[in-house]
This record gives C-alpha cells, structure tokens and sequence, in this order.
C-alpha cells in the first residue's frame, strides 16, 4: 500500500484555475445574434463556487482579456492581500497572467465575485459569479438554487452590450441602468417544480445599477438571511423585497400553486409586476406542506459591541446632478462643480472626490466606528464596506440585520457601526457601479 507520505499534498498542486476571457452567450431572445461577453471559464454568470464554510477556496485567475483585471470575493470577511482591490490590496492582473486567490470561508452564505478593476464596466460585460458557502447543518430543502438577477444595456441593432461605460449621465445620475434584465444569463428563466416542494432562493443582485423590488406568486417565502448573515428569525416575506445592488437575500420558499399552474418570482416595474423567474408546477406534491423554517445558524462574530463609547465618524454624500454641491477637493486641489464634470467626477464623500492616499479613518483592532451615512443627494446608493458586515443602528437604538451593502435613498441619514476587527485597508464604496467610478470612492484602514 502506498504511504499517505508519498503523495503529493493538495496544497502543492496547481489550484483550479478561473478564466477572465471574452464569450459569445445567447442573451436575447434568438432572433437576436449570440452576445460577446466578458465572462468567467466562457460563461456568465462564472461558475457557481459551492464550498463548505471554514474551508479554503484556491483559484487561480487567469486573465485572458485585453485588459487587466481582478477578482473581488464580495460580503466575505477575508484576508486583506486576497480582496482584489486593484492599487489598494495588490496590482491588477495584466493580460496573459495570473493571480492565486487562496483564503478561508469564516462565514456561511450567500456570496459572489466579481471583476473590480475598472469594474462599471467589467462587471457591466458580465464577469461576475456566485459564491455559496454551505452551513454544516443546512435546512432541508428541495432545491437549493442560486440567481443572479442582472441588468445589461443592449444595443437593440447589433445585440451587443452598449459600450458607452464613460456615458456622462450614467455618471451623473442613477448610473447604468440597462434594457434587458437576466437570471442566471436567461430573460426567460424556469424551473419545474411539484406542489409543495420547497425552495431555498439564494438572490444575488449582479446590477451595475438596478434597485430589484421582488415578490413571488404562488409560492410563500420567508427571508432567513441577508448579504450571506443569517436573520435571528425567519421574516414572512409579506411585502416587496428590496435587492440594491450588491446586496443577496437568502429566502426558504414552499410552492403553494397547484399542478398545472404557474408560480414566479416576479420584480416590480412602472407599469406593473413582470416575471423575473418562471416556475411552472406539475406532477403529484410527495410531501405535505411544511411547517415554517427555523432560523439558518448563526455566523461567528456577528454582535456589533461597544456601541456606547464607539468614535462616530460623520459621512456625507455630496454631489451629482439635482445635487447642490458647488466644489469638491480632486486629486488635492479644490475645484468647482463645473470643473469636476469636465474631469467627469460628479460626486464626494465628505467634500472629497475618489480614493485618496489617506484614509477616511485608521481604526484601532477591535474598536467599534459608527458612521452616521448622510444622502445628501437625489439619488439613492449602495453603500459597501470591504472585510466587515455591519449593522445599521436606527433611530430607536435597536440594530438592524448584519449586512455589507446598505441602500441609503435620496435624503436619508442611516447610521452603521461595525467592529473594524479585520485588519488591512479596506475600500467602502457605492455599488452604483459608475458612481464608484465618478467619485464614490473611498478606503479605511484597520491597524494590525
Ligand atoms: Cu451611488
């Protein structure tokens, strides 16, 4: 018998590899041509990673694009050199080479990854997947499905995607909405499903821009988790859903619709409801309806302490059209609103535009920030914190659910705090993806 010894470890081999390259996908309905994409392994969404929670994801990204890029593992609390911020946590991957990602699952959950080099528009052509990270004891279920809800802007005469990523009023306004919303790459999703099966729905908003408001018909869903962290107790989903960009609802769903009919996921629009994922129902139910889900477990590290002496840093977002911003500091000089549209950079943080050399507060290991979160804009914006979940503290005190991207609409003040206990510098950002790019930017760092 061979010796154990003898063989090579697993941590020597080459890790799997994860090619950025371009594909043709048939996004449209076919009497349009196949569409090139910017995709993961040929396709997009990438590959659906599926791991157990504490294990190691290794992947190798090989860039095969023309222009540099690199991979982002959103909501996970990971270890800084592996969180794909080009200029902030490594160099951007240049064409032809490669970059090992290789680091630890602490939480289980519904994640995904994504280009972040020059991302309005990388993410935009389609590199972007889903990341799941299984529970040890995860609920009985029938089906465990992960969608990816995207928005792409197609130019109906030719089929491709519009490569206008600098459009001036993307940048300025609501950023880049799109013409054709996707799940899992289809704008005709479906799955069969049997009477009373019962559906765990891993939603991830892929969107550079889009605000999903989701509810279902004929099935009867209950949230349990949001942006990967569990909920303390399951929420009935009674009313619309809100998805921003960047944000994932985790739902256990039963079928309530009888064989023969058709259940869906449907998203809110204008001029009413439209489907976002088809379910047609048939075939004889092989288990009674169940009862309610119990709560997911809870991830480590999930109390948000020290709250009553914590340092409150005031964040303020300024700027983009309808706004009343009049001048913001730029690359160290302050220049007029004028002078920030012909550099096309519509908005600040705190009077600031874009990522700086300095950081917007350098947190001490284990202490706790609050950053009350001013909108003082007519848009609203994802905000995301890299390497931390956070909790938003309302205005009665109480916390709100653990999450990593918050929505702030047009005139809100909503305060978040969070233990800065993963040390590293880390990017916190609006996921309106051309408002990163015209401003949203800005970074912390936490002390080793
Ligand atoms: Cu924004």
């Amino acid at each position: 018998m061979l010796a154990a010894s003898a063989l090579p470890r697993a941590s020597r081999a080459a890790p799997v590899s994860l090619e950025a390259r371009t594909a043709r996908v048939q996004l449209t309905p076919e009497t349009y041509p196949a569409t090139e994409v910017w995709g993961y392994d040929g396709r997009s969404p990438g590959p659906e990673l599926r791991l157990r929670q504490d294990e190691r994801l290794q992947r190798r990204l090989v860039n095969r694009l023309a222009q540099p890029t690199t991979i982002h593992w959103h909501g996970i609390r990971i270890a800084n050199a592996m969180d794909g911020v080009p200029g902030l946590t490594q160099q951007a991957v240049p064409p032809g080479q490669s970059f090992d990602y290789d680091f630890v699952l602490p939480d289980a959950g519904t994640y995904w990854y994504h280009a972040h080099q020059a991302s309005a528009e990388q993410v935009a052509r389609g590199l972007s997947g889903p990341l799941i990270v299984e529970e040890a004891e995860a609920p009985e279920v029938d089906h465990d499905l992960a969608l990816m809800l995207d928005d792409w802007r197609i130019d109906p005469a030719t089929g491709q995607i519009a490569d206008d990523f600098g459009n001036l009023h993307d940048l300025s306004h609501a950023g880049r909405y799109g013409n054709l919303v996707t799940t899992n790459g289809a704008f005709d999703f479906a799955r069969d499903l049997r009477p009373n099966d019962r559906l765990r729905l891993r939603l991830i908003n892929a969107a550079n821009a889009r605000i999903f408001e989701l509810g279902l018909s004929g099935l009867e869903g209950w949230v349990v988790a949001l942006d990967g962290m569990p909920l303390p107790a399951p929420r009935p989903l009674t009313e619309a859903l809100v998805l921003a960009p960047a944000q994932r609802a985790d739902l256990i769903v039963d079928v309530t619709a009888k064989a023969g009919e058709t259940a869906w996921l449907a998203r809110a629009e204008r001029d009413g409801a439209v489907g976002q994922a088809r379910f047609p129902v048939a075939g004889t139910g092989t288990k009674p309806r169940r009862d309610a889900p119990a709560p997911l477990p809870p991830n480590p590290r999930m109390e948000v302490t020290g709250l009553a002496d914590a340092r409150s840093i005031s964040f303020r977002m300024e700027g983009g059209a309808m706004g009343r911003m009049q001048a913001a500091v730029l690359d160290g000089k302050r220049q007029s609103f004028r002078d920030l549209m012909q550099a096309g950079q519509f908005w600040a943080f705190n009077g600031v535009v874009g990522r700086t050399e300095t950081p917007l507060v350098t947190a001490a290991r284990g202490e706790t920030l609050r950053l009350p979160i001013v909108n003082d804009t007519a848009f609203p914006h994802a905000m995301h914190l890299h390497g931390h979940h956070f909790r938003e503290v309302r205005s009665d005190g109480t916390l709100g659910p653990m999450r990593d991207t918050l929505l702030v609409m047009s005139g809100e003040t909503r305060e978040i705090a969070f233990v800065a206990d993963n040390p590293g510098d880390w990017l916190f950002h609006c996921h309106m993806l051309s408002h990163a790019a015209a401003g949203m930017t800005t970074w912390l760092r936490v002390t080793a």
